[in-house]
């Protein structure tokens, strides 16, 4: 699916701004109930949660209104129109005039619909946008059903769970540790595109010595029947200087001396093919770079990469899961003064701005689907729950939205699932959606999912992974405050994967440090004590040549859900909410500052 992008053709008008906004009820069904009384006033894009101090914003459960005007110039007339939502979380129904016009389940993925009939040039109309913040055992991320760990307990003072269901309003109960933010989280936008137009460009790049080498396939769209001559396609360097060509909707493309895409601190080159077609004409950058596993190791560009870097959210104070362009590029330029390399998109796909950043900063991302939370402590089979096909949809969503990014290096599946209490399931679920991953991915990059702390010997499914990636949390979670334990607890795991003969490496492990908190022998919550925790963990993994990577969990911290183990969110950031460093931002500012992107421990 193509980013909206405006050039001589294309026009691309962004909806952005102040809209009218309503809480639905939780007996709502997001139905266009045609006047909508006492309408208050949201910004779009962001989470409406935090944008009024209320109680109501802040906990919705339901769908919730947006409504503007818009008005198609017409200057427009005989333009193909189309309205594209960027992120609608966690559901959307759209609304042209009173009349349902579309719909999508996921949160964290684009969807758009064609309204070039429905919105005639030089018109306008009422667009109003419901949004559903409701998590289940039917939603990526999964909600709980029910009841909460704190009813049903046998104490007389705590109602039981049909007694809640009774005198409570029903409520959201994330299976995650995020806030449950909602709303149009990303832009909305009209484009427009000619009558005949390009539906889609796939870009697969690969290496012959110097040479470039560019698969390629322009998917068209529109009235015309017979294209095939219509397609041109022309790869200009960063100079503007054409480097090759071709027509015809598919073939394969040579560029002599490639400059390759290395992630920083080396040369992100980028390319940029510009695709014609009949009057219509889109520019699409990708770059040059291989990546592929073989042994132990992780190459990109046939050398060993060593993943230094994060777990992160896209999580701010006011924007709540908004796009917010500004702290991307404050994160951007974090990552490179942390001489980070990498950070994985948890525990959904971002929004594509920071994909392009990426791209032209050399940030290597690992990006996920919002399947986290499937996983239920043993207490039941979370394969049971009506997840499959949503998944699928969400992984071909992603894969087409993402397919052309060169710093996306590798596809997480999921977060943390549960691999342990029902092993075959498990393996059933995870190995036949890891075969259409690679399937769906012209590229065939690396997949992979995310295990949590587990029984590893009775988990038969996350070894058959392209990269065994461990989120552990010895020393806090369990072992708590005891590095020595902790670290034996870890070496004694280390030894049970350099037998599987796979890359390994550790996406989420760290502690919570409520910045401010100091003392001289460091204990839980101190900032001295995350980096005693990490610098203890890091020797483990130094030893190890099969470890290739290290992403702390948090970047920042990030607001969750309240608890009696959160203390005004997650605190296990290397740096705070608004960016400030903690002690141990600073040890790895100065341990990555030493350990190369490539060849390390090689
Ligand atoms: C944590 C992280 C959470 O924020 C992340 O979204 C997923 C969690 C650790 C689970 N992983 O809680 O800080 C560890 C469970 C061990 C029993």
């Amino acid at each position: 699916m193509l980013y909206p992008r405006s050039n001589e053709v294309r026009t691309v008008m962004d909806l952005s701004g102040i809209w009218d906004f309503c809480l639905g009820d939780e007996r709502d069904p997001g139905e266009h109930c045609g006047t909508f009384a006492d309408m208050e006033r949201v910004a779009v894009p962001a989470s409406y949660n935090d944008q009024k101090e209320d109680p109501a914003y802040r906990g919705h459960y339901g769908w919730v209104y947006y409504r503007r005007r818009f008005t198609v110039p017409a200057c427009l007339q005989g333009q193909r129109r189309v309205l594209r939502f960027d992120a609608v979380t966690h559901q959307a129904k759209v609304y042209l005039n009173g009349s349902l016009v579309a719909e999508h389940k996921g949160g964290f993925l684009p969807f758009e619909v064609e309204i070039t009939e429905l919105v005639p040039a030089g018109t306008s109309a009422e667009l109003v946008v419901a949004a559903d913040d409701r998590v289940s055992h039917s939603t990526l991320p999964v909600g709980n059903e029910g009841s909460t760990a704190f009813f049903g307990s046998d104490n007389p003072g705590v109602p039981s769970v049909e007694a809640a269901k009774r005198w409570r309003r029903p409520q959201n109960l994330p299976n995650f540790d995020f806030f449950n933010y909602g709303g149009i989280s990303r832009p909305v936008r009209l484009y427009t595109t000619p009558k005949d137009y390009i539906k889609d460009i796939t870009l697969v790049p690969a290496v012959d010595g110097t040479t470039g080498i560019v698969d390629y396939h322009v998917e068209t769209a529109g009235e015309t029947a017979d294209v095939a001559e219509k397609v041109k396609i022309c790869i200009l360097d960063q100079e503007g200087r054409v480097v090759a060509e071709g027509e015809g909707p598919s073939g394969e493309l040579t560029i002599p001396e490639a400059r390759l895409w290395w992630p920083w601190p080396g040369t992100p080159y980028l390319y940029t093919a510009r695709v014609t077609y009949g009057k219509d004409s889109y520019e699409q950058s990708f770059g040059v770079r291989t990546v592929r596993v073989e042994g132990t190791d992780f190459l990109i560009n046939g050398k060993p990469f060593y993943f230094k870097g994060f777990g992160k959210h896209e999580d701010s104070a006011f924007h709540g899961r908004g796009l917010d362009l500004c702290l991307d590029m404050k994160d951007v330029n974090l990552i490179h003064w942390l001489n980070a390399n990498s950070f994985r998109t948890s525990h959904y796909p971002y929004a594509e701005e920071m994909y392009d950043l990426c791209d032209q900063e050399g940030i290597v991302v690992i990006d996920e689907t919002p399947a986290v939370g499937i996983n239920a402590g043993g207490n039941e089979d979370p394969y049971q729950y009506p997840l499959r096909e949503h998944h699928e949809q969400v992984l071909r969503e992603m894969i087409a939205r993402d397919k052309n990014h060169p710093c996306v290096v590798m596809w997480s599946m999921g977060n943390e699932p549960d691999t342990e209490h029902y092993p075959q399931a498990a393996y059933d679920y995870w190995t036949s959606l890891y075969e259409l991953t690679h399937e769906l991915d012209p590229a065939d990059r690396p997949v992979t999912f995310v295990c949590c702390q587990n029984d590893y010997e009775k988990d038969i499914v996350t070894r058959t992974m392209d990269v065994v990636c461990i989120n552990r949390y010895y020393g806090w979670y369990n072992l708590s405050g005891d590095l020595d334990a902790a670290c034996y607890g870890l070496e004694q795991e280390l030894d049970h994967w350099e037998k599987q003969g796979k890359p390994v490496m550790i996406t989420e492990y760290g502690a919570d440090a409520i910045a401010g908190i100091h003392q001289c022998v460091p204990e839980m919550f101190s900032e001295e004590f995350q980096v005693e925790f990490y610098k203890r963990q890091n020797a483990c993994f130094d030893k190890r040549p099969f470890f290739i990577g290290e992403h702390v969990w948090n970047f920042a911290d990030f607001a969750t859900v309240q608890g009696c183990m959160r203390a005004d969110g997650n605190k296990k950031g290397l740096l705070t909410r608004d960016r400030r460093p903690k002690l141990a931002a600073h040890h790895f500012r100065e341990r990555w500052g030493k350990i190369p992107s490539f060849g390390y421990k090689r």
